[in-house]
C-alpha cells in the first residue's frame, strides 16, 4: 500500500438553486464525511473540501423563474446549504463557492495553461439563438415536442415524460422558453477539449490501473471508454460564470462542469497557502465523493484536463454511491418529493445521528435503495435505542448502581472465557473496521460496531452482575469491561455518529483526545477509580406520530406541488409576463388594419397551421396562422380581424406570410379573434 502524507477528500459541490435533500446526504456529503473523520481520528493530514457550485443553467433558470440575479439565488442558497451541512455535522475544512474570486482567477488561469498549449479545438457550430431577447439559447431553455412520445413540453436536452436524451435539433417546433419565440440557428464559436486524444491514457489509468474501483463505477467508465470519447465543447455562451480569458472574447464562460471541480482546487487555495503540497505532490491521496451521475465527469473528464494541464495529482479512488429513493419514488425537487435537510434538522433538534445511522444503514453504495420514515423509526428504535444506548445506559446504570459511580479494579485471577473473548471482539473490531473504511464500505463498518454493542449486551446478560452483590470481584470485572468497551464504541462509532461519541465522552468525562484511532482496543482508556457521570440517554424514542406527521407532510408537498403546477400552467396560458416598456414612437412604427379573411385552406403537414387570404380593400394578403388547432377553414371566412399590416414578410413551411392576426385567449385556453365590435370599412387603420 503506497505511504501518502496527505488526503484530499472532496464532496461534488451541490448546486446552489436549491436546499440539499437526505439523498444528498446519503449519495455524497455522508460517505466523505465519514472518511474525513476516520483519516483524523487516525492523526492524518486531511483537508476535506466543498463548497457550492454557483454557475450553469440550473442556476440561471431558477433565478428566472424567481425574477432575481443569478447572484440572489447563489447568495440565498449557498448559506441554507452551508448552514443545514455544518448542522448535521458534514465537517468540511473549507465549504467554498465557485463565485469567489479566486475561483474565477484559478479556473481562468487553468484553462488559458490548455489553450497557450494549444490543447483546445476551436470551432464554429451554429446555436439555436434568441432574437428577442438577443441571447443564445442553452438546450435547457428550448422546449418543443418530444420526437419519441409527442410530450410537447420536452426541453433541448432531455424529455422529462419519457426520459430520452434529446438534442435541441431533434425538437419539434422547438420554442425558446426566454420569449416563447421561434429560435433562429446563428452561428457561435467555441473551444472543444479533444477528449479522444485521452482516451488510450484513460484506458490504461482507469481500466488497467484501477480495476479496484466500485463495480457502478468502473462499470460505467469502461462503457463511456468503449463508445469512445468525442471532442467536448468547454465553453458556452452565456453571460453568468466564469468568463472565457481569451482577447476579444465576450459573452461567453467556461462549461460549468469545467470549472466546477476546479472549484476543488481554488478551495484548497482559499484554505490554505500550503495548497500545492495537496494538489502537485504524488504523495498526496486524492478521493472524489459523489453520486453516480456526477462519475463522468469525475473519472473521465476532470482527470483528463488535469493531465492535459500537468502536475496535478488524480484521484485515487472514486467510490460514488447510487441514488435514495424516498417512500418508493424517486427524489424529485419540482414535485417537492424529498426529505429537506434544513427541513429535518428543525422537526428533529438534536437527532442528527438518528438521520445519519438510517442513512448509513440503508446507504446506496452499489444499487439504488429507498428512504421510509418507517425505517427511520425501526433503526433509531430498535438498533439505537435498543442495542447501543441500551447497552451504555445499562453500563452506567450498574457502575453507579454497584461500585459507587466510578471505574471498578479488573481482578486478572478471576478473568474467565468470556472476558477474553469480548477483549478479542473489541480488539478484532478495530481491524474490521479499518478494512471496511479504506473499502469505502460503510454500511458493513457501521454494523460492526453496532454487532459489538450487541456482545456487550450478551456479555451483561450473561454475567449478570446485578444478581451477584454477594461477588463484588465478578461485578468489577463485569462493569469494568463494559465500561472499556463503552470508551472503545465511542472511538469506533465516532465517524459515523459524531454527535453520539460526543456525548459518550461527556459521560465518560474523557475529553474528545480519547477518541484518536489509535486508542481503540485498548482495556485501560478508562482509569480505575475514576468517577464517571450519572447515566443519561443517548437516544430518545421515535413516535409514531412523528412519522405520520412526515409522510403527511411529503404526501402534502406533492399535493400542493401539483395545485402549484396547475395553478402555473393556468396563469402562464392567460397572462404572459409584460415585455418592456416602449415609448410611443415605437407604437406609431406598427401599422394595424381591419380586413376580412376571404379565402382559408390548410396548411399540408403544419397542425397548427391557416393559409388566409385576408381583403384589406386596396389589397388582398396571404398571411399564415397559427390558429388551425381552434378553427377550421370554413369557420373563419367572412371574419373580419385586426391585422399587422407592415410585419416583415416570414416564411413559413415554404409560404410567405404577409402579416399577423391579432389573437387573445378565453378561459377555456381557445385562441379567439380580437376584431371591432361592429362592421367596419376593411383596411381601415386601427389607432
Ligand atoms: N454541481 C452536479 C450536482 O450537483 C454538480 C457537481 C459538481 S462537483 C465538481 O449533481
Ligand atoms: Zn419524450
Amino acid at each position: 500500500m503506497k505511504d501518502y502524507k496527505r488526503h484530499l477528500v472532496t464532496a461534488a459541490l451541490p448546486y446552489a438553486n436549491g436546499p440539499v435533500h437526505i439523498g444528498h446526504l446519503a449519495g455524497n456529503f455522508l460517505p466523505a464525511d465519514i472518511y474525513a473523520r476516520y483519516l483524523r481520528a487516525k492523526g492524518e493530514d486531511v483537508k476535506f473540501i466543498c463548497g457550492t457550485d454557483e454557475h450553469g443553467v440550473p442556476i440561471t433558470i431558477r433565478a428566472m423563474k424567481e425574477g432575481v440575479t443569478p447572484q440572489d439565488i447563489v447568495d440565498k442558497y449557498h448559506k441554507i446549504i452551508d448552514d443545514s451541512l455544518k448542522t448535521m455535522g458534514i465537517s468540511f475544512d473549507i465549504f467554498s463557492r465557485t463565485s469567489n474570486q479566486i475561483h474565477h482567477e484559478t479556473s481562468q488561469a487553468f484553462f488559458k495553461t490548455l489553450y497557450d498549449k494549444g490543447l483546445f479545438e476551436e470551432k464554429e457550430s451554429e446555436q439555436y439563438f434568441d432574437e428577442e431577447k438577443q441571447t443564445f439559447l442553452a438546450d435547457r431553455y428550448i422546449t418543443g415536442t418530444c420526437p419519441k412520445c409527442s410530450n410537447e413540453n420536452a426541453y433541448g436536452d432531455q424529455c422529462e415524460k419519457c426520459g430520452s436524451t434529446l438534442s435541441p435539433d431533434e425538437l419539434i417546433n422547438p420554442k425558446s422558453t426566454l420569449s416563447d419565440s421561434i429560435p433562429i440557428k446563428k452561428k457561435t464559436t467555441h473551444w472543444y477539449l479533444p477528449l479522444q486524444n485521452y482516451e488510450t491514457w484513460l484506458k490504461q489509468w482507469i481500466v488497467e490501473d484501477h480495476k479496484e474501483w466500485k463495480n457502478n463505477v468502473y462499470g460505467q467508465c469502461k462503457s463511456w471508454l468503449d463508445n469512445g470519447l468525442q471532442p467536448r465543447a468547454m465553453t458556452r455562451d452565456s453571460n453568468w460564470g466564469v468568463k472565457v480569458p481569451i482577447e476579444g472574447v465576450a459573452g461567453k464562460v467556461l462549461y460549468v462542469w469545467f470549472d466546477a471541480p476546479i472549484g476543488y482546487i481554488s478551495a484548497t487555495k482559499e484554505l490554505t497557502n500550503q495548497w500545492a503540497d495537496y494538489w502537485c505532490k504524488d504523495d498526496t491521496k486524492l478521493v472524489h465523493f459523489l453520486g453516480k451521475d456526477n462519475i463522468v465527469f469525475h473519472c473521465i473528464i476532470f482527470p483528463a484536463m488535469l493531465k492535459a494541464h500537468g502536475g496535478f495529482v488524480l484521484p485515487d479512488n472514486v467510490p460514488a454511491n447510487e441514488f435514495l429513493n424516498i417512500e418508493g419514488e424517486k427524489v424529485s425537487t419540482s414535485r417537492n418529493w424529498a426529505v429537506w435537510v434544513d427541513e429535518y434538522v428543525k422537526d428533529f433538534p438534536d437527532m442528527q445521528d438518528a438521520m445519519r445511522y438510517t442513512l448509513i444503514a440503508n446507504a446506496p453504495e452499489t444499487k439504488d435503495n429507498d428512504f421510509t420514515w418507517k425505517d427511520f423509526q425501526d433503526r433509531n428504535n430498535s438498533e439505537l435505542v435498543a442495542i447501543l444506548g441500551n447497552f451504555v445506559n445499562r453500563a452506567f446504570v450498574l457502575m453507579h448502581k454497584l461500585c459507587n459511580g466510578r471505574v471498578p479494579a479488573f481482578h486478572l485471577e478471576a478473568k474467565d472465557e468470556k472476558d477474553d473473548a469480548l477483549f478479542e471482539k473489541i480488539v478484532n473490531t478495530k481491524k474490521q473496521l479499518e478494512q471496511s473504511i479504506e473499502q469505502y464500505r460503510y454500511r458493513e463498518a457501521l454494523f460492526t460496531v453496532i454487532d459489538l454493542a450487541r456482545e456487550g449486551n450478551k456479555y451483561l446478560q450473561d454475567k449478570e452482575p446485578w444478581k451477584h452483590t454477594d461477588n463484588q470481584v465478578l461485578i468489577d470485572n463485569s462493569l469494568h469491561l463494559c465500561l472499556q468497551l463503552c470508551a472503545n464504541l465511542a472511538i469506533y462509532i465516532n465517524p459515523f455518529l459524531p454527535f453520539t461519541a460526543k456525548k459518550m465522552c461527556k459521560l465518560m468525562k474523557v475529553v474528545d483526545k480519547m477518541l484518536e484511532w489509535k486508542n481503540g482496543g485498548s482495556l485501560e482508556l478508562l482509569k480505575v477509580n475514576y468517577p464517571l457521570n450519572p447515566p443519561e440517554l443517548l437516544f430518545r424514542k421515535v413516535e409514531d406520530d412523528e412519522i405520520a406527521f412526515q409522510k403527511a407532510k411529503l404526501e402534502n408537498n406533492k399535493i400542493q406541488q401539483v395545485i402549484e403546477v396547475a395553478k402555473t400552467e393556468m396563469i402562464e396560458s392567460q397572462i404572459s409576463p409584460l415585455k418592456n416598456e416602449i415609448v410611443f414612437d415605437d407604437f406609431e412604427k406598427i401599422d394595424l388594419r381591419v380586413g376580412k379573411i376571404i379565402e382559408a385552406m390548410k396548411v399540408p403537414k403544419a397542425d397548427k397551421l391557416l393559409q388566409l387570404t385576408v381583403d384589406l380593400g386596396f389589397e388582398k394578403r396571404t398571411v399564415v396562422s397559427g390558429i388551425a388547432a381552434h378553427y377550421s377553414p370554413e369557420e373563419v371566412i367572412g371574419k373580419q380581424v385586426t391585422l399587422v399590416a407592415n410585419l416583415a414578410p416570414r416564411k413559413m413551411r415554404g409560404i410567405e406570410s404577409n402579416g399577423m392576426i391579432l389573437m387573445a385567449e378565453n378561459a377555456e385556453g381557445k385562441l379567439i379573434f380580437v376584431n371591432p365590435s361592429e362592421e367596419a370599412v376593411n383596411g381601415c387603420s386601427v389607432k
